[in-house]
């Protein structure tokens, strides 16, 4: 039945280096919007993840700057589930630049958190196929009792 196809489907959401001082907000209004954390890591990309994790972008005037930002501090990545997660996170985010959400959607995320068109404080899948993808880029490695660690991590 449609309106239960998306019942129980998983995001990957990402508080990114500008918003890291207010992971706590943040991942408040996770919970209070009814999304249930299944899996979070805290990670420092470097600029080549960064590059790989966005390489939809390549090409494009912004991509410097975004793996840039992406790599200058630590992300918080979470795996996210809720009745029709993907749709619902991105409206949670509101639009991507900063200085549009604060216009047009004051209460979200990125109006709140955001710093400027690339600062924009969190990022969400924009589709069940990235969502799987961008998932296993995060949580490929479910050892148990040791850290998870990105390639190269600058934190351990
Ligand atoms: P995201 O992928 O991070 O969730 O953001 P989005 O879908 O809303 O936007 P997208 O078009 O996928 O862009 C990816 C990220 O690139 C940076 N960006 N900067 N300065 C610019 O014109 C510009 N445009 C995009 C943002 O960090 C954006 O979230
Ligand atoms: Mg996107």
């Amino acid at each position: 039945r449609k309106h239960l196809q998306n019942l129980q489907e998983t995001t990957l959401a990402l508080i990114k280096p500008d918003a890291i001082q207010q992971m706590g907000q943040i991942i408040n209004s996770v919970h209070c919007n009814g999304f249930v954390i299944k899996q979070l890591r805290m990670c420092q990309l470097t600029t080549q993840d960064a590059q790989t994790f966005y390489k939809a972008h390549s090409g494009k005037p912004f991509y410097g700057a975004l793996t840039t930002f992406m790599s200058s501090g630590p992300c918080v990545a979470m795996e996210l589930v809720a009745e029709d997660a993907i749709k619902r996170w991105r409206l949670l985010l509101g639009p991507t630049c900063t200085e549009k959400a604060k216009v047009i959607a004051p209460s979200s995320l990125r109006a709140q958190f955001g710093t400027d068109g690339t600062k924009n404080a969190c990022h969400g899948s924009d589709s069940t196929e990235t969502a799987k993808l961008e998932l296993a880029f995060f949580f490929v490695d479910r050892t148990l009792g040791s850290c998870a660690r990105m390639r190269n991590c600058t934190l351990c």
